[in-house]
């Protein structure tokens, strides 16, 4: 039955969804909930019902910009609200894994921001709770539903690149710089790490997932702090966490990779680049140019081969058909609603176009940050899958 609250639409058939967070992801998440039933067809509509945030005035005023139904006084209550069929959390990652326990305690599905958690001893608590309740649980690793990035996954697995032989992946970011001021991205207490946990886990993950291996070792790895102090209000508070780390891996296949993560690549604001190369051929992708999809098919005679940019908006392309004409192109923003969308598939049975990290999955890319950080400090070869 649908009834109003304020100016806002509530139906119990609805599926509710409980937002703790009110940031910049708090928004990304708002607008593809918002979204998703709007592009999507789905068999019931994601209805946000609530939210909840730090603090209760912003949470109001984010609560009357997004059209959520109710605004609750803590976390706590949001997840006690029976209207709430998932906990959405999109807070800073020390919280991650009190709030999702909380809330698959309270049967309740869970969608949490990457990465997992701080560590990896927080992340298998978060795993175990899973397991327990049976709800279903999600990890919000964007970019997955990048339509290029999931061309170049049915690419691998459709043997159109051979046996893969190398990846390189890098996340390229110049926003910490030493004038930038404190944030709880800075704080070892509350990110767990800084571009390590922030970006590499996002290449860790689109290597996993375009290529469908694991990452068997890791070596080489290196990590470096270049500001220790940024202005806070008045003061300076130190900052605790790593602007740069890179590693070396191999790949279950044999295969060799490379991982890069900054925030201190000068003039490279947001490049999540990811290249793969296999013995029939080749792709590229840049987030920065996040419609195309670059192949080079070494199956071809000689003379014609090159690299070809493949525009990835033909309604054939993962997700891109939901949205606009072919070559109408999408944004950031479309990787979140097309997540959501594939969410609810999941919540009422359907199958994701393509697979979604669950919990178990994303423990597996936490194993792997934290073989990073044994072999940067031990300075040797390191198996993830030792920690599992
Ligand atoms: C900040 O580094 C950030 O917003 C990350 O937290 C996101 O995961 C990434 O997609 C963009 O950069």
């Amino acid at each position: 039955m649908a009834s109003k609250r304020g100016t806002v639409r509530v139906d119990s058939k609805d599926l509710g969804i409980g937002l703790v967070g009110t940031g910049f992801m708090g928004r990304a998440h708002a607008n593809a909930w918002r979204q998703a039933p709007c592009f999507f067809d789905l068999k019931r509509r994601p209805q946000l019902r609530c939210v909840a945030g730090k603090d209760v005035k912003e949470a109001k005023a984010f609560a009357a910009r997004w059209e959520v139904a109710s605004v609750h006084p803590t976390w706590q209550a949001l997840v006690r609200d029976s209207s709430v069929k998932l906990v959405d959390v999109c807070t800073p990652n020390h919280l991650h894994a009190a709030m999702s326990i909380a809330a698959l305690k309270a049967g309740k599905a869970v969608a949490c921001e990457k990465p997992l958690a701080t560590s990896l001893a927080e992340a298998r608590v978060m795993c175990d709770a899973a397991r327990v309740s049976k709800a279903k649980t999600f990890v919000w690793f964007n970019y997955r539903r990048c339509p290029a990035i999931g061309l170049a996954r049915q690419l691998v697995s459709e043997g159109k690149l051979g046996t893969i032989r190398h990846a390189r992946a890098c996340y390229l970011q110049d926003w910490g710089g030493s004038a930038t001021p404190m944030a709880w991205r800075f704080d070892a207490s509350r990110a767990g790490s800084g571009a390590h946990g922030d970006l590499n886990a996002h290449l860790i993950d689109l290597v996993r997932f375009t290529t469908g291996e694991q990452i068997a070792e890791v070596c080489g790895a290196m990590e470096a702090t270049f500001v220790r102090s940024r202005r806070d209000g008045a003061k300076h508070t130190k900052s605790t966490v790593d602007d740069a780390t890179l590693f070396l891996a191999r790949l279950s296949s044999g295969a060799t990779a490379s991982f890069e993560a900054t925030r201190l690549a000068t003039g490279n604001q947001n490049a999540n680049r990811l290249e793969l190369n296999g013995t029939k051929g080749s792709v590229r992708f840049d987030f920065e140019r996040m419609n195309e999809l670059e192949w080079w098919d070494d199956t071809l005679p000689k003379r014609l081969r090159g690299w070809s940019r493949i525009l990835c908006t033909d309604p054939s392309h993962p997700w891109a058909g939901a949205y606009w004409p072919a070559a109408h192109l999408i944004g950031y923003e479309h990787g979140f609603v097309s997540m959501a969308a594939d969410i609810v598939r999941v919540l009422t049975g359907e199958k994701p176009i393509l697979p979604l990290a669950d919990f178990e999955d994303a423990f597996v890319t936490q194993c792997v940050l934290h073989a990073v950080m044994v072999s940067a400090h031990e300075q040797r070869w390191v198996r993830p899958d030792s920690f599992a």
